[in-house]
């Protein structure tokens, strides 16, 4: 099928969104591009709302079709504009594809506590003001209470850190058994588990996540980063000075004695 106009709205660091430029580079699409600025909230004003009423990013525009849901959008453009290159051909595996990206979607959900407080704590945390206009206009309570909690209370729970971390462990337990020899998840080739995985993960190693024992996943990595689209999809959308900012709050927490590691030592 010939490209019509694609529109992304998309978050510069946002993973969800990463999983979609991730493919639309792979599928050498073009689209354009409208960054959507989640600190400035900006994806619960009025104008995104109106193409994605859940308030979350990211969310594709094709011709009169508004795709939501970054795993949604990895199959739509397969399937539309790739002849479903990315999905494998066996029912086994397309079972397994599915199973993976579940997990995918699930990692997103337990990781971000994680990161959120390890990683990018102060950055994250709203004001007052934020507050009160977040809760106006997002009608999920369990989002509402994650972005609370951490901006009036300044921290999450250890039982909920701890749970987060458990959650995370057994999923990478998964990933790292479905990785044998293969360079990726379902084989030789990158498929649409790679790319829906690859982004919270990745985001996990920034973080100082303790994956030396997971040499599976550590090769995996090495190999997606490899990639052209790693560059095209996810390090030209990451801020010299976020990452910058990342890496000295990782540094403050280790030396305060409060980081991850001291987390896991606990779990
Ligand atoms: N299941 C959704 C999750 C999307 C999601 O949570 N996106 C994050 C950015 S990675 C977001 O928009 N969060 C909004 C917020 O925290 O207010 C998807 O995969 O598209």
């Amino acid at each position: 099928m010939s490209q019509q106009d694609l529109h992304l709205y998309h978050g510069a660091i946002s993973t969800a969104s990463q999983r979609v430029r991730l493919l639309l580079a792979e599928l050498d699409l073009s689209y354009t591009s409208h960054l959507v600025d989640m600190l400035k909230q900006e994806h619960i004003n009025e104008v995104y709302l109106a193409i994605n009423p859940k308030g979350l990013l990211p969310a594709l525009e094709d011709d009169c079709n508004v795709v939501v849901e970054s795993n949604e959008i990895l199959i739509y453009l397969d399937d539309t504009y790739g002849g479903k290159r990315f999905q494998p051909m066996t029912a086994e595996r397309l079972d397994a594809q599915k199973t993976l990206m579940t997990l995918a979607s699930d990692l997103h959900g337990y990781s971000k506590y994680l990161y959120y407080e390890f990683l990018f704590k102060p950055l994250v945390r709203k004001t007052q003001q934020q507050m009160v206009e977040f809760e106006k206009q997002q009608k999920d309570k369990k989002l509402v209470w994650f972005h609370k909690t951490l901006s009036e209370r300044g921290r999450y729970d250890d039982e909920q850190l701890l749970s987060a971390f458990r959650s995370v462990e057994v999923i990478l337990d998964v990933v790292e058994d479905q990785l044998t020899s293969d360079e990726y998840l379902l084989g030789g080739d990158v498929q649409l588990a790679d790319l829906s995985l690859f982004p919270n993960i990745y985001r996990l190693q920034q973080m100082g996540y303790p994956l030396q024992q997971r040499k599976r996943i550590r090769r995996w990595l090495k190999s997606m980063k490899k990639r052209e689209s790693y560059r095209t999809a996810i390090t030209k959308f990451e801020p010299m000075t976020l990452l910058i900012f990342c890496a000295s709050y990782r540094l403050f927490r280790h030396i305060q004695g409060s980081s991850i590691s001291r987390l896991v030592e606990r779990a």
